[in-house]
């Protein structure tokens, strides 16, 4: 059975994080093994939300697993909420990494914002982060921040989507994905410069009229559940763009949907058939 490891808060209500990319990457067949951030009532989107720091928990949970001898096809981290915590994301690379591809989902902006909590300082660590990392899969806004580049508020084309993902892989990643993107409209999707083969790999589905919380992390957790499978890249691609489309189309669907996060649960199946 394959085996992965994420690393990422846990929000008690939100649908992100590890109650998204858990479920979904265990439905795809794969032992999820945690490492646990934080515990928050809610994700930071809510007000007054609580949060408890979990960061001295997790030195002694890979000690434990470095004895046990444990070994995971891929490493996955996604929200991290602090300088120290970065640290050992790059620890667990290098402990658990060497049969391991690693991804990291640099969550940290949406929407030309920094999410709460967040500054340039952190920006500049999490892109070395992302500089050691096989692949990559911020959004546009988080890509714009790591470069130092203005956020396309007024739009973009595929060409540009392109010179960004360049720019990224100039940060050491082997693999590059912008997610959550639309060069064209009416189109939102993903696209990806491999820089080692020098490849480039897109896929797109209809834009839907409403945008949510935690769709992200969901399509982290879905890639890492492919590539873990031995997906090619554009096959991973795909499937988490297909199965984002149809959670956002299932939420819609239904009468006072949440806003804060996706109905991920009832496409479900959907997803397996797409393996
Ligand atoms: O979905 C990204 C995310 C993850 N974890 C926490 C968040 C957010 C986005 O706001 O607040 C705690």
């Amino acid at each position: 059975m394959k085996k992965v490891v994420t690393m990422q808060d846990i929000s008690c209500v939100g649908k992100c994080s590890i109650t998204a990319a858990f479920p979904v990457i265990s439905a795809m067949g794969i032992e999820t093994a945690l490492i646990p951030t934080a515990v928050l009532s809610t994700h930071t989107m809510f007000q007054g939300f609580t949060f408890h720091d979990l960061t001295s928990e997790i030195a002694p949970i890979m000690n434990h697993w470095e004895k046990e001898g444990f070994q995971f096809e891929g490493i996955y981290t996604g929200y991290l909420g602090s300088f120290e915590q970065i640290a050992l994301a790059e620890d667990l690379f290098r402990r658990f990494g060497s049969h391991a591809f690693t991804l990291v989902d640099p969550a940290m902006a949406d929407n030309g914002k920094l999410y709460v909590g967040f500054d340039d300082a952190f920006v500049k660590r999490m892109a070395q982060l992302c500089g050691k990392a096989d692949y990559i899969c911020p959004n546009m806004t988080e890509a714009a921040f790591m470069l130092g580049k203005e956020y396309p508020a007024d739009g973009y084309d595929e060409a540009y989507v392109r010179q960004t993902l360049k720019e990224l892989t100039a940060l050491g990643v082997k693999t590059a994905i912008l997610t959550g993107i639309s060069p064209e409209p009416g189109k939102t999707g993903a696209c990806a410069y491999d820089s080692v083969h020098d490849t480039w790999h897109s896929f797109y589905t209809e834009e839907q009229p409403e945008h949510f919380h935690g769709t992200g992390d969901l399509w982290a957790g879905t890639l890492c559940g492919g590539l873990a499978l031995g997906k090619s890249l554009d096959e991973a691609i795909r499937i988490a763009c297909l199965f984002t489309a149809e959670s956002i189309r299932l939420t819609i669907a239904e009468e006072n949907h949440n806003t804060y996060g996706v109905n991920f649960e009832q496409a479900i199946p959907y997803l397996i058939s797409l393996l």
